[in-house]
């Protein structure tokens, strides 16, 4: 692995996660309490053994900084290792980056800089645990010049991605970014062979294939749109099958690119054996931690006819909360929390520092940093009223709070 550098591209806008994305990247947004999405791919790179890891930011970056920053800083750069964060202000020329080969592009000198043979491109939008090194390995012995990493999907989902065809020794022969109708795998007219973005170039291929690029006027420059289709039928590319650290047959890879999508990823979790196990020791899953108490439950046995239960059941609660005489069923509670007397919190996801009123009532909700919700208050019971306040409804019903601007605190209309 010392020959290889990863680059975690996390400038992506997350725009169809909004509210959530309205103040940070997408890679940033929070997930399963304690973790941020990026912290899977990050996690993967140092499982893996890489160790000289570059992450490409651009939209709203400041929450992913601070995150990267306070967590990720932990590898040492006298032994040549590191994660450094590459903002857009080391562009090559004055323009906002364009498409994914254009951010790798941009950032060519810090690239060359460190000499890799092969170079790791990455998301920094998935959930998902992978073991690069089996598929660098692959990509070396083959001597392919690009290898993608692919995943069965269904048609549907096909639209969404770049879908290959591979001939009998995995190289690919064909190659559409987003086709209205993807071509289905030989021997599964249901399902294609997706592209899940992650490309390991031989270093001085990719040098030689980003600099013809950038003189493309007409190109997007854009690995999928442009670069990968380029190449087919000019040099080797090969796809490598996703396997999952996690085995089994399921093969456990999420884009949470909607807000739908995300709320079940996140409420997998809750399940009492979950498809995305967080507590695998041979794959450790890191973030950053905040110095916090231990989550506390309260119960009062003042008043036998006074129901104050402060309980959690089937549930994820983070350090620092503190469910106080308020009761939560399925849900994912982050770094301190409140859910105070006879509130009831079921199949939500509140985010740091939400402070849930007494009598409030909350239901397949989404509520982001340091809210208070008053006294009261119920949200996911009637979507309509949800709706008029503000509030994001999505297609499955799941409401869906951003972050405030002004004080922090919901006004019961
Ligand atoms: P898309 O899903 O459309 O397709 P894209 O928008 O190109 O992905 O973003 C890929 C990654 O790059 C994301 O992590 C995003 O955050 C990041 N990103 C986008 N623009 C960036 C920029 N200018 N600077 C830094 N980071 C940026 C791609 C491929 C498909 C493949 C899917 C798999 O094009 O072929 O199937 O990924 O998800
Ligand atoms: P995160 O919630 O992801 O941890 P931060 O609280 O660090 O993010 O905020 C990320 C960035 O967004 C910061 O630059 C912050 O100033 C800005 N920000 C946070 N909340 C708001 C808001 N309500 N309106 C405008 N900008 C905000």
């Amino acid at each position: 692995m010392k020959n290889v550098l990863a680059m975690v591209l996390a400038g992506g806008k997350g725009s169809r996660l909004e509210p959530l994305t309205r103040d940070r990247a997408k890679p940033a947004v929070p997930f399963g309490g304690q973790y941020r999405i990026i912290d899977f791919t990050l996690s993967n790179c140092l499982n893996s053994g890489l160790r000289q890891i570059l992450v490409l930011t651009q939209y709203k970056a400041a929450s992913l900084d601070r995150h990267i920053n306070l967590g990720w800083r932990f590898l040492n750069r006298e032994l040549d290792e590191f994660i450094d964060i590459l903002p857009p202000q080391q562009r090559i020329d004055e323009q906002w980056y364009q498409g994914t080969a254009d951010a790798v592009y941009q950032n060519i000198y810090s690239i060359e800089k460190s000499r890799p043979e092969d170079v790791l491109i990455l998301s920094g939008d998935h959930i998902y645990k992978m073991d690069y090194s089996e598929l660098i390995r692959e990509h070396k012995l083959s001597g392919a010049d690009v290898t993608i990493a692919c995943i069965p999907a269904s048609l549907e989902e096909g639209r969404q991605f770049g879908v290959v065809q591979v001939d009998d020794r995995r190289r690919i022969v064909n190659f559409q970014e987003k086709p209205a109708n993807p071509q289905p795998l030989p021997d599964d007219p249901n399902r294609c062979l997706a592209s899940m973005g992650i490309y390991v170039f031989k270093a001085e291929f990719l040098f030689d294939e980003l600099c013809r690029d950038a003189t493309h006027s007409d190109s997007a420059h854009d690995f999928g749109k442009n670069i990968i289709p380029s190449i087919i039928d000019t040099h080797l590319v090969r796809a490598y099958p996703f396997h999952d650290k996690n085995t089994g047959d399921s093969l456990y890879w999420r884009d949470v690119g909607t807000i739908d999508a995300y709320y079940e990823a996140n409420m997998d979790l809750v399940a009492v054996d979950p498809e995305l196990n967080l507590y695998d020791k041979s794959w450790p899953i890191r973030t950053y931690q905040p110095l916090m108490p231990p989550p506390k439950f309260v119960f009062s046995q003042a008043d036998a006819d006074d129901p104050r239960v402060g309980q959690a059941w089937d549930s994820i609660i983070c350090s620092g909360s503190i469910i106080s005489g308020g009761r939560v069923l399925r849900s994912i509670l982050s770094t301190d929390v409140r859910v105070n007397s006879w509130a009831e919190v079921e199949d939500s996801i509140l985010f740091d520092g939400v402070d849930v009123g007494r009598h409030a009532k909350i239901r397949r909700a989404i509520i982001d940093k340091g809210i208070s919700v008053p006294e009261g208050m119920e949200i996911g019971y009637d979507l309509e009223a949800d709706r008029a306040r503000g509030f994001t409804i999505t297609e499955s019903g799941i409401v869906a709070i951003g972050k405030l601007t002004g004080l922090g605190d919901l006004v019961d209309t």
